[in-house]
């Protein structure tokens, strides 16, 4: 949807709040009953540990993707296909239950989204869970092997060499904590051994390529639009254990690795490994990287503990926040290229730009018309600043003042970002602020306070707040792109799964010993079969395929006592397994509303003693 631009400046002053309000792009943020969303949004959800769609302008939550962690609604977690996706241990339990995802990201094809994967962390337990975005499911989960504190990730979005891949392959990973390397019990007060490390990912095998051992830390993570660069802000280059020693340093940095020359050193053998790891380990810290020619890594300094960089839509730029400085640093891609080339002597050379913008700079998003957004969670507010304003004035102008805008929201933001904003085609028509306090916003409910989503129109020259949205804490990234960029499948297909039940004829229960396999399949408003017999003793895998094929025509399944409940969607095979211990009758149902018959689907596992 193109913007409308219409020049306010010839109308009268009413007539222009109006026009601004619903012809400059944004217009209102009702969607009306029978209208669909213009945007999808990908959000995190923090320590639910899952991720959420949404529709913007809306705001409407759409979709919960469980992935690390059990979710009772579609029995992830409980059924065997989603156990092998989050692992279990050796006596058929979940690893981890617990998780906190942070950042989200999708990815790239010519700098925009395919509509391909989508990838979220889980900062508790170091794992990278990976979305098919056609099904919105959860279909690969990587443990990241050595790290602590996994924080930030981004998606490379095309091949630093190859012109011809113009396409995600990798996915970068950041460390936060500390640790001793291998974290086995040795080393556990001698601080000058403990560590972090930046990991790359295969974006399709989802196995680990490599990591790189640094000085400092990883926050958040950037890549740039030619795959060349990625990059870190560093809020403890100082390697503290203690938050005044993290403080201590006037500046820190953003570290930006060279991903074709890291590559090629371990093409090259010139790697170690860490404990049992097998996973290629390249040295980026700063004593080994001085010298241009061959580094693989630099530092470029940036005031104090910034948190969040973020890559501008036309590539040319990555800008960090200052958190404890009342900046944000802009630095410029080919001067840290010309670096790496010789042709720059101080790495510093590449900021350009540093305007002071407010108190608290978190993280920052653009319209694509030149203009950078950033919360400030001390001021609860957002800024609105012009980069190349910013760039003048850093070069001398002095006059120049390239704050545009300020609007104050509700309360403390931390991320932030506007449609299209992390691609090429930013498009400047809404912006989503998550605050993490919402105080006053909402009916109170206790204690326990949700935060505000709030969405901002863009589109004109100052921002206008469009609607708060109460959210179940805690989302911390999310990115907003325009729907024709996605296309789901809305149906399964049978060969997706192995085991799948293809004629209702091949139902039925199959012994061999204690081992019984039911084999079932869902049709509104039964099951096949509905009835089967077991003993006490034995050990059931039930296979169950849902051979309605119209869309929407969601099955659920639940047996009392056994603590067992998942659904089948149209098409779609799960089974379950689970131990035979209590005799009696035991009514299966359909916990799905499915049909007028849906309280009659549902059938008899008889259990023998
Ligand atoms: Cu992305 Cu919340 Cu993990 Cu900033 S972090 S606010
Ligand atoms: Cu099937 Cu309700
Ligand atoms: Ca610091």
């Amino acid at each position: 949807m193109p913007v409308v631009q219409v020049p306010p400046a010839v109308l009268p002053a009413p007539v222009q709040a109006r026009v601004r309000r619903t012809r400059w792009g944004a217009g209102s943020v009702e969607v009306k009953p029978g209208e669909l969303d213009t945007h999808y949004g990908l959000w995190s959800s923090g320590h639910t540990g899952d991720a959420r769609i949404l529709g913007i302008p809306s705001g409407r939550e759409l979709l919960r993707i469980p992935c690390f962690v059990p979710d009772a609604l579609i029995g992830w977690g409980q059924t065997n296909e989603s156990k092998e996706i989050m692992g279990t241990r050796p006596d058929g339990s979940l690893e981890y239950t617990v998780a906190d995802t942070h950042h989200i990201h999708a990815s790239y094809k010519d700098g925009i989204y395919d509509g391909k994967y989508a990838w979220v962390n889980d900062k508790i337990n170091a794992r990278l869970a990976r979305f098919r975005l056609d099904y919105m499911i959860c279909d690969k989960i990587t443990k990241i092997p050595n790290i602590q504190g996994f924080h930030g990730i981004f998606p490379d979005k095309r091949d630093p060499v190859d012109p011809a891949i113009n396409y995600t392959t990798r996915v970068f990973c950041g460390q936060e904590f500390h640790v001793p390397m291998p974290n086995k019990g040795a080393d556990m007060t001698d601080n000058t051994k403990h560590h972090c490390l930046f990991t790359c990912v295969d974006a399709e095998t989802m196995d680990v390529r490599w990591q790189a051992r640094i000085d400092g830390n990883c926050d958040l993570i950037a890549t740039s639009f030619d795959g060349k660069l990625a990059a870190s802000n560093q809020y403890n280059t100082e390697n503290g254990v203690l938050y005044p020693e993290m403080m201590s340093a006037e500046r820190d940095a953003c570290l930006f690795f060279n991903i074709a020359r890291i590559e090629q050193a371990v093409k090259d053998g010139k790697f170690t490994t860490i404990g049992d790891s097998k996973v290629p380990v390249v040295d980026c810290t700063v004593e080994a990287n001085k010298d241009p020619a061959t580094a693989l890594s630099v530092r470029v300094s940036v005031p104090k503990n910034p948190h969040g960089v973020n890559a501008t839509p036309d590539g040319k730029y990555f800008i960090c926040s200052g958190k404890l400085s009342p900046t944000a640093t802009i630095i410029e891609l080919q001067k840290v290229l010309d670096w790496f080339d010789g042709k720059l002597d101080d790495p510093d050379k590449s900021i350009i730009g540093e305007p002071e913008i407010g108190l608290g700079p978190l993280h920052t998003t653009f319209d694509g018309r030149g203009n950078a957004y950033t919360t400030l969670f001390l001021d609860s507010q957002v800024v609105k600043w012009n980069i190349d304003q910013a760039i003048k004035k850093y070069a001398g102008d002095k006059a120049i003042n390239p704050v545009v805008h300020k609007l104050d929201v509700m309360y403390q933001p931390g991320h932030i970002n506007a449609t299209n904003a992390e691609t090429i085609a930013a498009d400047g028509i809404w912006m989503a602020v998550g605050n993490k306090f919402s105080k006053d916003r909402f009916l109170p409910v206790g204690p326990m306070h949700p935060e505000n989503d709030q969405l901002v129109d863009i589109s004109g020259d100052e921002m206008i707040l469009a609607h708060d949205n109460a959210v179940r804490p805690e989302p911390h990234d999310f990115v907003i792109f325009k729907r024709e960029w996605l296309q789901t499948k809305q149906v399964y297909a049978l060969d997706d799964h192995p085991l799948a039940l293809k004629d209702p004829k091949d139902a039925g229960v199959t012994r061999e010993g204690k081992k019984v396999t039911v084999r079932m399949a869902s049709i509104a408003p039964t099951y096949m079969p509905i009835e089967f017999t077991v003993k006490v003793g034995d050990e059931v895998t039930l296979i169950l395929t849902n051979l309605d094929k119209v869309e929407d025509l969601t099955h659920g399944f639940a047996i009392p006592e056994y603590n067992v409940q998942f659904l089948v969607n149209p098409l779609e095979t799960k089974s379950v397994t689970f131990k035979i211990d209590k005799p009696g009758v035991f009514w299966y149902y359909c916990t799905n509303f499915c049909h007028a018959l849906h309280l009659e689907m549902r059938g008899r596992m008889i259990v023998e003693a």
